[in-house]
């Protein structure tokens, strides 16, 4: 099923998530349906809280060499923490709660992140590039922030002024 994603400025974006305690069936398919939503946005990652589900659930499908998305490089990711960041890198990011806006966002270059999967079962995975920074975006939605808030003061204020444009205009 197809899930609504939320867009800014909704206040629900600002929810901090709660840990998943129960993976169970309806869990599971929670987990189908944002895959199922993810991919016909065209996204490469989608948190709970993007279509309204205020638990600490994240999903990611990067692309490989040639662009293509595999769900063989679905990986669900449920109550995650962040270990040993370093390093600092760049990368335009877009989201889909906040569409038709990109901006150069700095995130930890290399991180290790420990997690559990739909079965509740502990994973730990090491992570850098495209990987690293989708991971940091997407924890960040459960802690109920976007990235258009780690933005500097002028950038800010031309975002707010382009999207609100671009809302009227849409009306
Ligand atoms: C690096 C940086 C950020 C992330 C988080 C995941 N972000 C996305 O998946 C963004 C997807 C996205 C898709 C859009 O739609 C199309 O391209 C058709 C889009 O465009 C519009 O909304 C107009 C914007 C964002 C992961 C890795
Ligand atoms: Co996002």
């Amino acid at each position: 099923m197809i899930l609504p994603i939320i867009t800014y400025p909704n206040k629900q974006l600002k929810t901090i998530s709660r840990t998943v305690t129960d993976f169970d069936e309806e869990l599971h398919r929670f987990l189908d349906d944002m895959f199922e939503t993810m991919m016909q946005s065209n996204g490469i990652g989608l948190a709970a809280i993007q279509v309204a589900n205020p638990i600490r659930a994240l999903i990611l499908c990067i692309p490989d060499d040639e662009g293509n998305q595999e769900k063989e490089s679905l990986i669900e990711i449920i109550n995650p923490v962040i270990h040993n960041p370093q390093g600092t890198t760049l990368y335009q990011e877009g989201c889909l709660s906040v569409p038709g806006f990109y901006e150069d966002v700095e995130r930890f270059e290399t991180l290790t992140l420990h997690y559990q999967n739909r079965h509740g079962e502990t994973c730990v995975m090491e992570a850098d590039e495209l990987l690293s920074i989708a991971i940091q975006h997407e924890i960040d939605h459960l802690d109920g922030k976007l990235f258009i808030e780690k933005l500097s003061y002028n950038r800010r204020k031309k975002f707010e002024k382009e999207y609100k444009k671009a809302l009227k205009d849409k009306k």
